[in-house]
């Protein structure tokens, strides 16, 4: 028996949820424990002589706060020291975490991959103990460090969350309060097994953030990308774009990360011999930040020095140092730095990109230097990813050049997602076409085992549904076992569009649902005449009565 009870230890503390890629609290579930990891930054900073600094015994500061520490549950609880609990969640859900705090603590202007790697391992050697973690971290170089984090952190399943305040915690007004608060209760209440940055009332994924003001409470955006959740007086999650978690996989902290890694923001004028000093050694991947959609000067001897680096195994990444957008290859400009080995970093943020290329980098696996063998490998390892982010936004030239920059477009990310299952969720016809003539698969699975077809059918998108039908799409039998209750679930909310999206799959609509009922006998009890009538139609004559 713990000082917590049994319950502390028990069953509930990890995430169960095997197959689903998001927990909500459950009121059965009597605790989640957390572990918070101070590191410094303003949400604990004191004010010296009129300056900041990084401020110890942030859990002294908690421990007086109601809404931070529920005294009647620690007291009976015995909580240790450096444990508070939260008061109990709407859910019934009683939320402990522990507080490491770091000594001596940073302001996150000296923040350094080394640090961002002990805060991994000190998550690696805590990981079975909690359901999920907290990084109290500051604002300037927390956009750096939850993108790093989300690189070096490999096969995460538990919820990992940064955030930190724009003015301290111990202030009579500040949104520290807010912020921490909102982290334990999303961490504590959700598996959403990503590297996430919590900041005024969003969730964001880690590595798409950037920090936008430096004095405003909202201080980061996540520019290409929407909020994972945002937290109003509901809580409102963006299902369908969190990563599902690499299952039976053990935490792996890749604390390999290659350091010899920079920014290099192009400026019109910016001379040949200035780029040639920014990468001389040790450099060995740079993050090059150019005009709109990717452009670049074309003075020869620039481009003179940017070939001769990447012929030398630097890896270059082309980033806009637009706030939004993409690199494409619509201009001259831009594809003079794709013509010279250049890889386009799509929507990446600058932080993004300089986070993957220092894990990239720094994989045993890869000889870069010299090796143009193992170039092509690490180009290979950005291009699905490019490739899926270009499909999804039906952006045909970014495919364009990685198809002839030698990109294999078929080739999956992360999540087992192909650029034709991304182009068939945004419904885009072109670029479905494009690709299933430049080497898609058209049964590939992604990591929740849909096929493009599927995708294609949840979003209605007929044209779509036709293209991958006539290049031989069919819908697995996995994908077919709950079609009848689906069928039932659209007739009974009078949903004609997506029955007829099942039907042009392929799929016959008389089959039950899961208490032996049609979609007909659905329609028919729910009143919907004009359901009934296109039904029954469908039942006398052909399957492709109805389209
Ligand atoms: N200088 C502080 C830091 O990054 C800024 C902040 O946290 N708001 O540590």
């Amino acid at each position: 028996r713990t000082p917590f009870g049994d319950s502390f230890l028990g069953p509930s503390q990890g995430p169960r949820h095997s197959g689903t890629r998001l927990v909500m609290a459950r009121s059965g579930d009597p605790v989640r424990r957390l572990l918070a990891i101070y590191t410094g930054g303003t949400i604990g900073m004191r004010n010296q002589d009129g300056i900041l600094v990084p401020g110890s015994n942030l859990f002294t500061a908690l421990k007086k706060l109601p809404m931070f520490n529920d005294e009647e549950y620690s007291r009976e609880h015995q909580l240790p020291e450096d444990t508070l609990a939260l008061p109990l969640t709407d859910h019934n859900q009683r939320i402990i975490y522990t507080i490491l705090e770091y000594d001596p603590l940073f302001d996150s202007s000296d923040m350094t991959i080394n640090e961002w790697i002990r805060i991994a391992k000190d998550i690696e050697r805590n990981y079975e103990q909690y359901f999920g973690f907290v990084i109290i971290h500051g604002t300037d170089t927390m956009a750096f460090a939850s993108s790093m984090l989300s690189f070096i952190l490999g096969n995460l399943q538990k919820t990992v969350i940064l955030t930190g305040a724009q003015v301290p915690i111990h202030t009579l007004w500040n949104d520290g309060r807010e912020n921490l608060l909102g982290s334990l209760l999303m961490a504590g209440q959700y598996v959403i097994p990503e590297v996430c940055l919590f900041f005024q009332n969003q969730l964001y994924r880690g590595n798409r953030v950037t920090k936008v003001d430096s004095q405003r409470f909202a201080a980061f955006c996540s520019p290409n990308l929407p909020p994972l959740a945002n937290v109003g007086a509901d809580i409102t999650v963006n299902h369908d774009i969190i990563l599902k978690a690499s299952m039976n996989k053990q935490l792996v902290v890749h604390s390999n990360m290659e350091r010899n890694v920079g920014v290099l923001r192009l400026y019109p004028g910016i001379t040949s011999a200035m780029v040639k000093a920014f990468l001389q050694a040790p450099m060995k991947g740079v993050v090059m930040e150019t005009f709109g959609t990717g452009n670049g000067p074309t003075n020869p001897d620039l481009l003179w020095e940017l070939k001769k680096a990447t012929e030398r195994g630097i890896v270059i990444v082309n980033c806009t140092h637009c706030l939004q957008g993409s690199v494409t290859s619509n201009y001259a400009a831009g594809m003079a730095l794709s013509g010279i080995g250049i890889v386009p970093g799509s929507d990446m943020t600058s932080e993004a990109a300089l986070a993957k290329l220092s894990y990239v980098l720094g994989r045993d696996d890869l000889d870069l230097q010299y090796k143009s063998k193992d170039l092509d490998a690490v180009r290979d390892s950005l291009t699905p990813t490019l490739a899926c982010a270009a499909a999804r936004m039906g952006d045909m030239e970014t495919l364009e050049a990685i198809f002839e920059l030698g990109g294999d477009l078929s080739e999956s990310d992360f999540d087992g997602r192909t650029p034709l299952h991304m182009a068939a969720r945004g419904g885009h016809v072109g670029t479905v076409q494009y690709l299933l003539r430049n080497g898609a698969k058209v049964n590939s699975c992604d990591g929740d085992r849909n096929s493009p077809l599927l995708i294609a059918v949840k979003g209605r998108h007929r044209d779509v549904i036709q293209l991958l039908k006539d290049a031989g799409a069919h819908l697995s039998p996995q994908e077919l076992q709950g079609a009848g209750t689906e069928l039932c679930r659209l007739a009974a909310s009078g949903d004609r569009d997506g029955l007829i999206a099942w039907q042009q799959a392929g799929v016959d609509l008389f089959q039950t649902g899961y208490d032996g009922q049609t979609p007909l006998q659905v329609a028919e009890a729910a009143g919907n005449q004009e359901l009934v009538s296109l039904l029954r139609e469908h039942r006398i004559g052909t399957r492709s009565d109805i389209l």
